[in-house]
């Protein structure tokens, strides 16, 4: 086993993959950007390096600083986390170069599986069935007529260098083939560099059925169980579950088995999840994530079996060290994830709400787990993923985990931002979700996030000009304990009734999507790339209306007008890349 693993990544994955080489007596290395040079999994660390900058393309996208840091530490492994470089073969190649372990699969299985034609041939090498679909490069628009009148409409143009369904576009009838094709290859080569698209029947009301495996370098590979992870929005996941709800245990083992033939494909090692959509008692495969997933807390609640100890021990040459059998036998009750991001769910939106954590008390109990990266007095930038926790429950059955995760839910504590908290609250409330009624699709159509405010709610105006916050505090009537909402100004005074820290000022992040000065320029919050563009000069748009979208660490971020007027000026197009503050229109 390693003596010492340098981790390349940061926040709650950081401290996860730090928790378990402590257990396993192996010393951890962690690595900072400026902005993380107190973070939560640099105080964790047995030893920590600077790798310099600010934002992930200054620091933890980084190599030539990651390799220093790793040279200088001395360590003899590297695990990626997720996000960064986890998936990325010439990262993986550079560090083995540099005489070190990767923590992941072989490069060249990486590469198979990044692009996601050849994973489409990889899976039917294996015998296992994609969405109907081409295995090979759109050219023309004519095969996406083609193909729909055969398949049948609504038809998929996906980027064969994509993933994670950015840049997907569904087609309705063959009228629309050309333009969705040529938007399809212009957006693809804004994310990914690459303007390959291919063609998939587009399945309406399917559920994200997600199976995690691991292989070893002695030939042995097995399945851990399925999570569904139908519950998202703008292709984020909120919620995650295993097992899958409603789920026939013999589609689960063929789902399984399926995912074991792929890892033998491509010539898998370390931690998978091959990905499926579920439709009508049929599984079709997706794509394959060649990473530990964000979600895989779920798997090792129902199995018992830490998932990140697995990773090394298998990157170290030692065998897996189970049967599937005995993995079977392992599996017990069901568990649930709720991912807790700085993001304000108030009316569906799901605003970034980047800011100073004022408190934080993780839930506790029976069953009851929290992944955090953050404590309180921490800060989440804008300039990387939101993520603050994850809140990881298991019961002996689904109902017993439900009612668990709402009563962990209502104990967590978060002050000075906003969380997406009310959101899981709403969808683990629902009779959908409790009869499992759910498809990729439902967060985005079925659920009603209008009555929602998360806390705390935006400070607002007086009269006097005096900004006012929403603060809690406790309060005793004759001898009977209430929780009373005060609004008090901003600056101090009786918000400190409670004797508790000051809510944070949250600034410009309070109005996240845009803001517009006096000059009618609507600008963005945060650094990141325009996607889309909604409209053109010239146009009328109401208030609220989205002008174009900002993609900022895997989020596509709406960019509204936040009054009416008239588009005067345009100054973005797809692929451009903004700081925080440009400007993307003007308007009058
Ligand atoms: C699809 C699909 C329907 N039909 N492909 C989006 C994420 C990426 N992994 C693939 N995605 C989808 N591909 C066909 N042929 C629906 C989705 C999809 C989705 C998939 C998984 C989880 C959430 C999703 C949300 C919207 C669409």
């Amino acid at each position: 086993m390693f003596d010492k693993v340098l981790i390349a990544n940061r926040g709650e994955i950081a401290v996860r993959v730090i928790r378990t080489c402590k257990e396993l007596g192996i010393a951890t290395v962690a690595v900072y950007s400026d902005l993380d040079r107190d973070a939560m999994h640099v105080r964790l660390a047995d030893e920590a390096y600077s790798l310099g900058g600010q934002t992930a393309a200054e620091s933890y996208l980084n190599t030539e600083a990651i390799l220093d840091a790793l040279g200088r530490s001395g360590a003899s492994a590297v695990h990626p986390g997720y996000g960064f470089f986890s998936e990325n073969a010439a990262f993986a190649r550079a560090i083995a170069g540099a005489g070190a372990v990767f923590v992941g699969p072989p490069p060249g299985a990486i590469e198979t599986m990044g692009d996601k034609i050849s994973s489409r041939l990889a899976a039917e090498k294996a015998g296992v069935a994609g969405v109907p679909g081409r295995s090979e490069p759109l050219t023309d628009p004519s095969e996406v007529e083609s193909f729909g009148e055969e398949h049948g409409w609504p038809v998929a143009i996906k980027a064969a260098f994509g993933g994670g369904g950015r840049g997907m576009k569904v087609v309705a009838s063959a009228a629309e083939a050309a333009e969705a094709m040529e938007s399809a290859q212009r957006e693809a080569e804004a994310y990914f560099g690459r303007p390959e698209v291919y063609l998939e029947r587009y399945l309406t009301w399917p559920r994200h059925i997600e199976m995690q495996v691991f292989a070893d370098r002695h030939g042995t590979a097995l399945w851990l169980g399925e999570r569904d992870c139908s519950y998202q929005r703008r292709h984020q996941k909120l919620i995650e579950e295993s097992p899958a709800p409603d789920f026939p245990d013999e589609i689960r083992r063929e789902m399984g088995d399926a995912a074991v033939r792929i890892c033998h494909a491509c010539g898998y090692e370390g931690a998978g999840t091959v990905e499926f959509l579920f439709e009508e008692g049929r599984f079709y495969f997706l794509e394959m994530n060649t990473r530990l997933q964000v979600e895989h807390p779920v798997t090792e609640l129902v199995t018992g079996l830490d998932l990140v100890a697995l990773q090394l021990r298998i990157a170290a040459g030692e065998p897996i060290g189970v049967t599937q059998d005995e993995v079977l036998a392992l599996w017990r009750g069901h568990a649930i994830e709720c991912r807790v991001n700085a993001e304000n769910p108030a009316g569906g939106r799901f605003l970034p709400s980047p800011g100073h954590i004022a408190r934080f008390r993780p839930p506790d109990g029976f069953g009851t787990r929290t992944d955090a990266g953050y404590e309180s007095g921490d800060t989440i930038s804008q300039f990387y993923d939101n993520l603050m926790a994850k809140i990881i429950v298991w019961g002996e059955d689904r109902e017993t985990a439900r009612r668990r995760m709402l009563r962990a839910l209502d104990e967590t504590v978060v002050e000075g931002i906003a969380t997406t908290i009310p959101a899981h609250r709403a969808i683990l409330s629902h009779d959908d979700f409790v009869a499992a009624r759910h498809s990729t699709r439902w967060v985005e159509e079925r659920l009603d996030l209008s009555g929602v405010a998360a806390h705390p709610i935006e400070p607002v105006a007086e009269p006097d000009g005096e900004r006012r916050v929403m603060r809690e505090v406790d309060a005793e009537v004759d001898g009977r304990r209430y929780r009373v909402k005060l609004w008090v100004p901003e600056s101090g005074g009786a918000a400190n009734a409670s004797g508790g820290p000051k809510p944070a000022r949250r600034g410009s992040a309070s109005s996240a999507a845009a803001t517009l000065g006096g000059d009618g320029k609507v600008t963005v919050p945060m650094q990141g790339t325009i996607v889309k563009v909604l409209v053109t000069e010239g146009d009328t748009v109401e208030a609220g209306q989205t002008l174009c979208v900002l993609e900022a660490m895997k989020m596509e971020n709406p960019i509204n007008a936040d009054r009416a007027g008239v588009v005067k000026e345009l100054r973005v197009k797809p692929g451009d890349a903004l700081g925080a503050g440009d400007v993307v229109a003007v308007l009058e």
